[in-house]
């Protein structure tokens, strides 16, 4: 299965949010969906909802971006299926080796054990085998099929061999037979995007829901989910193992948590809190946003947050991120960490001033504009620090 985590705790990671952040953050999210087979067509829907909603944030933090990646991500994978227990004539369909058989003991094992009587046929005359099969998984299996009961049916079917029309035909000859309640494609997790063709090729048969199986084997089951999602096919069960009893039906919230690579929602919610407040403003942090902005053009890194400066006032920049260094260079860890100390002491500005080759007046003043930039950051929230300083800098 997919995971976002890695992608996610690098952009987390950074220390400054920028155009150029925010661009690889969301290249890396497309190429590991793609990778995980996800239809190209869905994904390119995806990141271009979250480009759109981080376009409507003027300095949109990481966390609103990761939240707003979590929302799109839950609104693809639609609603949790709840069973429903009235007595019903479910048919699976499905490709050869897709799992029906092994889904039909599950779906009768599943309803059984929750006090419905059910039972299970099968119209696989192909493979007489696919019978035995069902019947040593499970208790109620009928010979005949009565379409005047009122229990629980699970009707297995022949899987897809030769010619594919005469295939669909057969299965609608079933299918007039049986008349069912519901029609549920079975396919395994590795069909991946070719889920959603696939599914097209059963239409006909008039598909009421799908269950996706082999979850636990495939890598490619989050493309399989997104390509019937796509098709607005509800997702009733999934099947995670080979056992009779790993069959559960559809929680996108699971999903949603595999693909993020969070435990559950509330953990995610967690980490996000937790970066909220570990965003101190510090010399520390400062630090480590100088270090990410060097080599780099200051106009463009500003230009990404939609501020404009001329070559005037980036010269002054330039000049100030250095003298800021210096300083910063010159400072005891505690200092770094704890700026309010230097405030207050004349001995450590002297100190620092010496150090760092500059006159106490400018240190002072470079202390004013970085406190004033803090309380800027503290009233809003954001990791913008550095580009607050900028911004105090420039007029
Ligand atoms: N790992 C795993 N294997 C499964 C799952 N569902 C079915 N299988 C296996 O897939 C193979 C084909 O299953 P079967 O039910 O005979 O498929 P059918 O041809 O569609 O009836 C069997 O070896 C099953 O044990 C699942 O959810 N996980
Ligand atoms: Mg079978």
């Amino acid at each position: 299965m997919i995971s976002l985590r890695p992608i996610i705790e690098k952009f987390l990671g950074k220390p400054i949010l920028d155009q150029t952040a925010i661009g690889e953050f969301i290249l890396e999210i497309q190429k590991s969906m793609l990778l995980a087979d996800i239809p190209p067509k869905v994904v390119f829907e995806i990141t271009n909802r979250l480009k759109s909603d981080i376009s409507k944030d003027r300095f949109p933090s990481k966390q609103y971006i990761i939240r707003s990646l979590y929302n799109i991500l839950k609104e693809v994978l639609g609603e949790p299926y709840q069973p429903d227990f009235r007595p019903r004539k479910i048919m699976l369909v499905g490709l050869y080796g897709s799992g029906k058989t092994t889904t039909a003991a599950k779906l009768w094992k599943y309803f059984s054990t929750r006090g419905i009587p059910t039972r299970v046929v099968s119209f696989d005359d192909e493979r007489p085998a696919g019978k035995e099969q069902l019947k040593q998984l499970v208790r109620d299996y009928s010979e005949v099929y009565n379409p005047k009961s009122n229990e629980m049916w699970i009707i297995d079917t022949p899987g897809k061999s030769g010619e594919e029309q005469r295939y669909i035909d057969k299965l609608k000859s079933i299918r007039e037979r049986v008349s069912p309640d519901d029609v549920w494609l079975v396919i395994g997790a590795d069909t991946g995007k070719y889920a959603e063709k696939l599914a097209e090729s059963f239409k006909e048969l008039g598909i009421t829901g799908a269950i996706i199986t082999k979850i636990d084997g495939s890598g490619k089951a989050g493309g399989a989910f997104i390509a019937i999602r796509n098709l607005k096919i509800p997702i009733v069960f999934v099947g995670h193992g080979e056992k009779i009893d790993n069959i559960s039906p559809y929680n996108p919230d699971d999903l949603l948590t595999k693909m993020l690579g969070f435990i559950n929602p509330s953990q995610l919610k967690e980490v996000l809190d937790d970066l909220d407040e570990s965003l101190e403003f510090n010399f520390e942090t400062y630090l480590k946003q100088l270090e990410q902005m060097r080599g780099r053009n200051i106009e463009d890194i500003l230009s990404g947050f939609g501020i404009n400066v001329n070559v005037e006032q980036s010269m002054k920049m330039q000049d100030m991120m250095r003298k800021f260094r210096a300083m910063i260079d010159s400072m005891t860890p505690e200092e770094r960490r704890k700026p309010e100390i230097i405030k207050s002491s004349d001995s450590r500005i002297r100190r620092i001033a010496k150090g760092a080759g500059l006159n106490e007046l400018e240190v002072r003043n470079m202390l004013n504009k970085f406190f004033e930039a803090k309380r800027a950051f503290n009233k809003i929230k954001n990791d913008k620090g550095i580009i607050n300083l900028l911004k105090r800098i420039k007029t």
